[in-house]
């Protein structure tokens, strides 16, 4: 049911578009369509309406949400795939903001343009799109994890004080704030300070629900509440993908890539050779790919199945993304490969340091990445250069895109930038 009203990016548009419909199909969660509109069955909501004092109670939290404006990989599926196009010449640095630490977060762009993104330093910052400070919120410990935001703007962010946080802008105050794990040491650094840490993404589901990990793979309504914990044998350090009957993928430091159900319990897993530390990401026809420290990208069905598997030559720490007929991702071995749909390779281009940015591909092809070089890379899309630019350290960070082709990405050298092409409109 939940997978039929959500494995259509028809339904799932056309529910963002004022809920039209035409059937039920079209219509999200188990909304009904009723005279064109996506309708909750009667009652169904009853108990979410003010002043329903005696309306029935639903045993399971429905939510009916529209997407998530933002959150690392650019959705649930992590395809990092963006609908805009990159710069085809050489962009500028437009401006930068100064944190007190590294910035490996991602940004997240907000629908009404803001820029949000983690920085070591333990703050999350919020940034207008003319680069001036609008907020900042501290949490305990570091910030290694992107901001995701909720359609109604709840920004969620994780901090290695072991505590996942739900933001909302216009008070720059957490609605709720929740504890990942019962760690006896939350806050510093070493395996028992780190085991908790909330460093994977989080992830907002199509349903709200948000997913993340720790000393386990998390879910998390939307108001704060445990939905359900998998417990995994070592820490999950990377944001947990979504496939569209709703299992959830997310890999772990016990080197397993776990397939776990909407009702929390495990579907499959899959043993790699090392730590899994990169994010899943899906492609268009539910095939997950995930790499590993063994320096491979496995590409599994939906049913947890091997379908390829394809050697590096070092740990693949970053995102797959999907695009173009492509997956492109970057290894420790300075590379960034683009292997196709089969499992073969079409191309690599060689960096000068360790990739561990995740990549970001474009509407037409084209490929952004970072490196350890401390270079922000424009690929074509045949894997020849189309341009970078320097920044003033390591670029971790997974770079965003936005509408008007400016690009945001943070560096070791605690800085965010936002780098557009001298020719781009002002917005
Ligand atoms: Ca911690
Ligand atoms: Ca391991
Ligand atoms: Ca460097």
């Amino acid at each position: 049911m939940l997978a039929s009203a959500l494995s259509g990016v028809a339904a799932a548009a056309c529910a963002h578009l004022g809920s039209s419909c035409g059937s039920d199909r079209d219509c999200k969660l188990d909304r009904v369509c009723e005279a064109g509109s996506c309708v909750w069955p009667q009652g169904a909501r009853a108990g979410a309406a003010a002043g329903a004092a005696n309306a029935p109670v639903t045993p399971l939290p429905q939510y009916a949400l529209e997407p998530a404006q933002a959150m690392f990989r650019l959705g649930a599926a992590h395809r990092g795939r963006s609908p805009f196009n990159l710069p085809a010449g050489k962009p500028e640095i437009a401006w930068m903001v100064a944190t007190g630490g590294a910035v490996v977060s991602s940004p997240a762009v907000a629908a009404d343009g803001t820029v949000l993104f983690g920085s070591h330093d333990g703050r999350l910052y919020a940034v207008g799109r003319d680069g001036a400070m609008k907020w900042s919120y501290a949490t305990g410990d570091i910030i290694f994890g992107s901001p995701a935001i909720a359609h109604d703007g709840t920004i969620y962010i994780g901090s290695d004080d072991d505590h996942l946080y739900a933001v909302m802008a216009s008070s720059a105050k957490p609605r709720w704030v929740f504890q990942i794990g019962a760690c006896p040491q939350r806050i510093g650094v070493g395996p028992e300070a780190s085991r908790c840490d909330v460093d994977a993404g989080p992830t907002v589901g199509p349903d709200g629900v948000v997913y993340t990990g720790g000393d386990g793979i998390y879910a998390i309504n939307p108001d704060g509440t445990l939905r359900w914990r998998f417990a995994t044998g070592g820490h999950v350090a990377s944001a947990p993908a979504v496939l569209s009957d709703g299992t959830v993928v997310a890999g772990s430091q016990d080197d397993l890539i776990y397939g776990i159900g909407p009702d929390g319990a495990k579907r499959w897993d899959f043993r790699t050779g090392g730590d899994v530390d990169a994010a899943p990401a899906v492609g268009d026809d539910g095939t997950i790919y995930v790499g590993s420290d063994d320096r491979k990208i496995y590409a599994l069905g939906a049913d947890g199945t091997l379908r390829w598997a394809f050697t590096t030559g070092g740990d693949v720490r970053a995102s797959v993304a999907v695009g173009n007929g492509m997956i492109y991702v970057g290894s420790f071995d300075a590379q960034l490969y683009a292997v196709r749909l089969d499992g073969t390779l079409a191309w690599t281009f060689r960096s000068g340091d360790r990739i561990i940015s995740s990549a970001l591909v474009d509407a037409k092809g084209a490929i952004l990445f970072g490196s350890q070089d401390d270079r922000l890379y424009c690929l074509e899309p045949d894997g020849h250069l189309r341009w970078s630019v320097e920044l003033g350290g390591d670029v971790d960070s997974s770079p965003t895109l936005a509408a008007d082709g400016t690009i945001f990405v943070g560096s070791d050298d605690r800085k965010l930038y936002a780098l557009r092409a001298p020719s781009a409109p002002t917005p």
